[in-house]
């Protein structure tokens, strides 16, 4: 594991403000190794760091430059890079110990009630983030808001039980509520048990990936037919109906960028087409936002994994220099400038 001290922060490189004296404690983890189909995420953080020079502090609607609202400290990036193929048996190892460091890094920020903000990796690293609140946060008291192409009920995958593909277990584990929203609706068996037997039926929002009139034919357990969108946002009612859902004392984003179309955001691990739009997911946030604030909710933070950076010569294979900044990393960036922006 190398870490990239911090230069500068999110947004502005000519600053660097510490811990105490910022509202926002920035983290990237550059870990890709429990991804089963493209590796390439651990250069998302820099990636979307990188980006985020180019993102105006203001614009129209928003007056105030972003970066006079609120400070961002950065704690730094950590990164991950494996020469060799690794076991099953040695990949859970190393994914525990990110989870370590991360967590490590993490404490201090929780501590002080620093709102978090965090660029993956794959999802698996949001298990640092998820057991850093939950240790000074009773999971009873969270909602969560999963924007995902997929669910990831696994209990595990490739044996790994904090791979990316049960980091919706883990979450459910500790007692959080969890909505789960831009889930297409291929589902292993496993999580369609799961989601029948824990009664989750109504708390998942997916889009569909069949022609309408299939659905009105046969309707599995597992599926609401009034959760599903047919189109690439969802309506007023559905989106009335998740805010509803997120209901308790503190709330956390958890952003896997698949969420997303795979032609809005074709740079992720595992791409899936039927997604959302990219502007009915920024229209999304912001009601989430505001619907906190009416609610009193207390807002923990947010992170955006999945990110996987364009590569300007795919023969040279995964290097800082070799990754292209684009349209992707950009859309990473921009959604993390408004978040903060709605927040602060
Ligand atoms: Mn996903």
């Amino acid at each position: 594991m190398a870490f990239s001290k911090p230069r500068s922060t999110f947004l502005d490189e000519t600053k660097k403000p510490t811990l105490s004296e910022s509202r926002c404690a920035m983290l990237g983890i550059g870990f890709d190794l429990t991804a089963s189909f493209g590796k390439g995420t651990r250069l998302g953080p820099a990636a979307i760091i990188g980006a985020s020079r180019q993102v105006e502090f203001e614009s129209g609607a928003t007056g105030k430059s972003l970066d006079e609202k609120v400070k961002v400290h950065n704690l730094g990036t950590l990164e991950y890079n494996y020469k060799k193929k690794l076991s099953e048996k040695q990949i859970e190892k190393e994914t525990r110990k990110m989870v370590n460091d991360a967590g490590k890094l993490l404490e201090k920020p929780v501590e002080q009630k620093k709102f978090l903000m965090i660029f993956g990796g794959d999802h698996s690293v949001t298990n640092a983030t998820l057991n850093a609140l939950t240790e000074k946060i009773d999971g009873k008291k969270i909602s969560w808001l999963r924007l995902d192409a997929h669910l990831d009920l696994r209990q595990a995958l490739e044996h790994n039980p904090l791979s990316h593909g049960s980091i919706g277990r883990r979450v459910f584990d500790k007692g959080i509520k969890q909505v789960f929203v831009g889930i297409r609706d291929q589902i292993s068996a496993e999580e369609q048990e799961f989601i029948e037997k824990n009664n989750l039926a109504d708390d998942v929002f997916y889009f569909a990936t069949q022609p309408e009139e299939m659905y009105d034919e046969r309707l599995p357990a597992w599926m609401k037919k009034e959760n599903i969108s047919f189109t690439d946002h969802f309506t007023t009612q559905q989106v009335g109906k998740i805010l509803s859902k997120l209901d308790r004392e503190y709330l956390f984003i958890n952003i896997d960028i698949d969420a997303l179309d795979a032609n809005e955001f074709h740079g992720t691990g595992t791409p899936v087409p039927f997604g959302m739009s990219y502007r009915a997911l920024n229209n999304l946030l912001y009601a989430t936002i505001k619907n906190a604030e009416e609610k009193d909710a207390k807002i923990l933070g947010f992170d955006i994994v999945e990110v996987f950076p364009i590569l300007r010569d795919w023969k040279k294979g995964y290097s800082f220099e070799n990754a292209a900044v684009t349209t992707n990393e950009m859309k990473a960036a921009l959604l993390a400038y408004n978040l903060l922006n709605w927040v602060f």
